[in-house]
């Protein structure tokens, strides 16, 4: 459908990851005994109950070639991965918006790519907790350019 000039909306977004240190009763008969962290990888909008299903098909986390089947495809939020492991890497986090949604005239996709941390960054700054929990959450936001009308609709809508 028609492109909407001189307008822009954006969707603030979070993404990144949480890593614990496995403990033995986290551990389950299939854990490999080398790995040493569970952690979650997650794509969000920073408001909680923002739809984004009818603009995005799937999100996918392409992880590292040690993981069996590395390119995780999730349909629907939450858009997250879990696993356990005991090395740090960079996981592709991929939007695939449905067919005539886009970001608009400039850019087509969307993609980041996240250093995974299940280490803490500075234990100067950031003591390190007792769990070994971690955080690594950034910001970022989704910019539909002269968005379609259909596109414009199903952002201004409700
Ligand atoms: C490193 N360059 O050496 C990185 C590679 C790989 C992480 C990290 C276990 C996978 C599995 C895992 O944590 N891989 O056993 O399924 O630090």
């Amino acid at each position: 459908s028609k492109r909407i000039k001189y307008v822009s909306i954006s969707v603030p977004v979070l993404y990144g990851n949480h890593a614990i240190r496995l403990t033995p009763e986290m551990r389950k008969p299939t854990t490999p005994p080398d790995h040493t962290h569970q952690w979650t990888v997650f794509f969000k909008p920073v408001i909680d109950d923002f739809d984004l299903t009818p603009l995005i098909k799937k999100v996918t986390f392409k992880l590292h070639e040690t993981y069996e089947n590395p390119v995780r495809s999730i349909e629907k939020p939450p858009y997250q991965v879990t696993e356990s492991g005991w090395g740090e890497f960079e996981i592709i986090i991929k939007l695939h918006f449905h067919s005539g949604v886009d970001l608009g005239i400039n850019e087509k996709n969307f993609q980041i790519f996240h250093g995974l941390k299940l280490h803490p960054f500075n234990p100067q700054i950031q003591p390190p907790r007792e769990n070994g929990e971690v955080h690594s959450v950034l910001y970022d936001e989704l910019v539909f350019s002269e968005p379609t009308e259909k596109v414009f609709e199903i952002l201004t809508s409700k």
